[in-house]
C-alpha cells in the first residue's frame, strides 16, 4: 500500500522521505518525470528492505525558485512558509542579497525573518537593519556562541516551516546545532537499509524543533536571485513600494527614468531607501537579461 511522506533530503537520484511513523527512509523515483522537493508531500511505495520509491508528488502550496546559471527558473524548496535570512558582521554584511531573500518571501508568499547573528561581535545594529525593521520586518539578533536571542528566534519558528538561507559564513549552522542541542544527532540518522550505495550530502535537509518547527538548513550562497517573470511581479516585492504602486503616471511604469513615478517621488522625500531602491534597480536588470535568455521553465 502507498504511504504518504515529507521529503526531508534531496539527493542527485534519490530522495529521503519521513514517513507517517516518522522513520527515513531512502526513496528512489518510480519516474523521471517525478521532481520532489524538500518539502514536498509526496505519496511512496515502501519496499522490503526499508526503502521505498516515490510514486506521486502533491500539489505544492509554495515554491521557492532561483535563476540558475543559464537563466532558467530552478525549484529549490516545496511548502515553506517562513524563510529565515541570516546575516552577520563578519563576514560583512551582503545587503543586496538579503534584500533578494526578502523578495523571494514576499512572492511566495512566505513569512521574512532577518537574524543578524554573531551580535556579540559588534555593538550597536547596523542602519540597514533598522529601515528593515522601519518597514515592518521582523529582525532577530542573536548569537550563536553565547546563546543570545535564540529562545526568541525558536519561538518564532513554532509551526512553521522554514529554510534558513544566506552568505556562507555567517553561522547559519551553527544556530541549527545550538537550537536543536541534543536533538541534532537524532533527526540526522538514517535507515540504513535501503541506501543506494550513494553519500553525495543532499543540498538540503530538513530538522525539526520540539515546538513543531521544522527547517532546512542551506548551504551559504555567493549569490541569489528568485526567479521574477516581470517587473510587474517584481515590484510587488519590495513591500515598501506597495502603498505607491498604481499612482505613477503610467500604469507600466518601472519605477525607472519614467516621468511623475509615485515610487521615485517616495525615493526623494526618504519614505523608501535609497539603498533598497537600488536592490530594486539591479533587480529589475536581473528580470530584464533573464528574459532574453529565457527557455522553457524547468522543475
Ligand atoms: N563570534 C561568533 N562566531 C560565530 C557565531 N556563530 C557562528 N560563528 C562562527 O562562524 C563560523 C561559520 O559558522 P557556520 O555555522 O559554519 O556558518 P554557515 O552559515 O553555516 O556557513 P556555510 O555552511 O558555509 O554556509 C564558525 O567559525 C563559527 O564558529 C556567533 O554567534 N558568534
Ligand atoms: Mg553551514
Ligand atoms: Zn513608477
Amino acid at each position: 500500500m502507498p504511504e504518504r511522506g515529507l521529503v526531508v533530503a534531496r539527493h542527485r537520484r534519490h530522495v529521503t522521505v519521513e514517513g507517517a511513523a516518522g522513520a527515513r527512509h531512502q526513496c528512489a523515483l518510480a519516474s523521471r518525470r517525478l521532481r520532489p522537493l524538500v518539502g514536498d508531500d509526496v505519496r511512496w511505495q515502501p519496499q522490503a528492505d526499508g526503502s521505498g520509491i516515490v510514486t506521486g508528488v502533491a500539489a505544492r502550496r509554495s515554491l521557492l525558485t532561483r535563476i540558475d546559471s543559464r537563466g532558467r527558473r530552478e525549484a529549490v524548496a516545496a511548502n515553506l512558509s517562513q524563510i529565515l535570512v541570516v546575516a552577520a558582521p563578519v563576514p560583512g554584511p551582503d545587503w543586496a542579497l538579503l534584500d533578494r531573500y526578502l523578495v523571494a518571501a514576499e512572492l511566495m508568499p512566505a513569512k521574512a525573518v532577518i537574524v543578524f547573528n554573531k551580535c556579540d561581535l559588534m555593538s550597536a545594529a547596523p542602519e540597514p537593519l533598522q529601515d528593515l525593521e522601519r518597514i515592518g520586518y521582523t529582525v532577530r539578533v542573536t548569537s550563536a556562541l553565547l546563546g543570545t536571542g535564540l529562545a526568541q528566534l525558536a519561538d518564532g519558528m513554532a509551526h512553521e516551516r522554514g529554510v534558513v538561507v544566506g552568505q556562507s559564513g555567517t553561522g547559519k549552522s551553527s544556530l541549527i546545532n545550538a537550537l536543536l542541542g541534543e536533538q541534532a544527532q537524532a533527526v540526522g540518522a538514517l535507515t540504513e537499509k535501503g541506501d543506494h550505495g550513494r553519500h553525495t550530502t543532499s543540498a538540503a535537509t530538513l530538522f525539526r524543533l520540539a515546538n513543531g518547527g521544522e527547517f532546512i538548513d542551506s548551504p551559504g550562497v555567493r549569490n541569489y536571485a528568485p526567479y521574477i517573470e516581470s517587473v510587474a511581479e517584481l515590484e510587488r516585492g519590495f513591500r515598501e513600494f506597495r502603498p505607491h504602486l498604481g499612482a505613477c503616471r503610467f500604469d507600466d511604469c518601472r519605477h525607472l527614468a519614467e516621468p511623475d513615478c509615485a515610487v521615485k517621488a517616495a525615493l526623494d522625500v526618504g519614505s523608501i531607501s535609497r539603498r533598497r531602491y537600488e536592490s530594486y534597480t539591479q533587480l529589475c536588470d536581473l528580470v530584464a537579461s533573464a528574459r532574453r535568455s529565457h527557455r522553457a521553465p524547468r522543475y
